[in-house]
């Protein structure tokens, strides 16, 4: 991390940077877009396409229609329209919607399946896998689902102490582990040493699954936390991303809030001379940040900063038949300060 110190003024505010959408969410939620602009309502989502209640409420309002099973599908002539979500889905579910003959169009984030064929190619191998992850994410369970067998997971140092002890590792000299990309940095590093310690010829991915736009947002809230009093992650509750942003604020010192919207944001909360840190999830679309930040002034916070933390230039492509003449992402990426 190329972190600059920063300097504040009593009633500021500090922008994080980067926050806000990750290459996977761009993708995902243009996928939606171009397959509404492509085949007209209704286009199905299996589960949230990112974990955001005003991208979701937005996508609604123009046609999507989302469901946690394929089951609440209809069969629609020539075969209903169905996108996965960002977060991808289990073999099982893929299985099932090639039997119901829908079209599909995959947003599963690259980072994400690039976790799945991995966890296929262990399992040819005859490689148990341990998955370090957050037991009922969509996440982890479309990863834990490429494999019928042979696959575990653990969310800390106590999960890995108990599935040592268990003996459900048949054969601890052919193990590896496999992350969800959304973890905590700090917390998953203390869970591969207890892997290491509990399983010691476990082989690690080249480096842990965690992707870019987690890593480089929770160093983003790293550099500022020290400096401020109150931190600000605009996301949902669903996000585990979000979430992960507002826990590293508060190991840090500050007291920090995940608010979906600027109407969540108590005026109580910032006194009158506090330091406020701002940030977003990988879900949350930059719009939100801006009215947060309008509200903040509203109430005297004015004169942002901005942090100086990593530049981003991922990009993914869309997927073959969504990829032409159809116009880009609505949602602008910056605001102006
Ligand atoms: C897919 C994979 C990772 O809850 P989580 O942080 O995983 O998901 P979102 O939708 O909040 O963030 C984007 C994302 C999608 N991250
Ligand atoms: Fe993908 Fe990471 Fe975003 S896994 S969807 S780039 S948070």
């Amino acid at each position: 991390m190329n972190a600059a110190p920063v300097t504040f003024q009593p009633k500021s505010v500090i922008l994080a940077n980067p926050r806000g959408f990750c290459a996977g969410v761009d993708r995902a939620i243009a996928i939606v877009e171009r397959a509404l602009e492509k085949f007209g309502a209704p286009i199905y989502v299996r589960h949230e396409v990112v974990h955001n209640k005003h991208v979701v409420d937005d996508l609604k309002a123009r046609g999507a229609i989302f469901v946690e099973e394929l089951k609440d599908i209809p069969d629609l002539p020539g075969g209903a329209v169905v996108i996965y979500s960002a977060h991808g889905v289990s073999k099982a579910l893929q299985a099932e919607a090639a039997e119901r003959k829908f079209r599909v169009f995959d947003a599963t984030c690259p980072l994400v399946t690039k976790v799945h064929v991995e966890v296929a190619k262990l399992r040819r191998d005859g490689v148990e896998i341990i998955m370090i992850g957050h037991e009922g994410h969509p996440e982890v369970e479309g990863t834990m689902g490429q494999a019928t067998e042979g696959i575990y997971l653990v969310e800390d140092e106590a999960d890995v102490q108990q599935l040592a002890a268990s003996g459900k590792v048949r054969d601890p000299s052919k193990l590896a582990f496999v992350t969800q990309t959304t973890l905590s940095v700090d917390d998953t590093a203390r869970v591969v040493e207890a892997l290491k310690v509990a399983f010691p010829a476990i082989r690690p991915p080249r480096k842990d699954d965690i992707c870019y736009a987690t890593t480089n947002r929770q160093n983003a809230v790293k550099q500022i936390a020290p400096d401020v009093d109150v931190f600000i992650v605009v996301g949902s509750k669903a996000s585990s991303n979000a979430n992960r942003l507002r826990e590293v604020a508060e190991r840090l010192g500050d007291r920090a809030y995940l608010v979906d919207d600027e109407n969540e944001l108590d005026q109580m909360w910032f006194g009158t001379h506090a330091k406020v840190g701002v940030t977003a999830g990988a879900s949350t679309p930059e719009h939100l940040v801006a009215a947060v930040l309008a509200r903040l002034a509203e109430w005297g916070f004015d004169g942002v900063q901005l942090g100086t933390g990593e530049s981003e230039q991922v990009s993914f492509r869309l997927p073959h038949g969504l990829d032409a003449d159809i116009k880009p992402v609505s949602y602008a990426r910056d605001t102006e300060l």
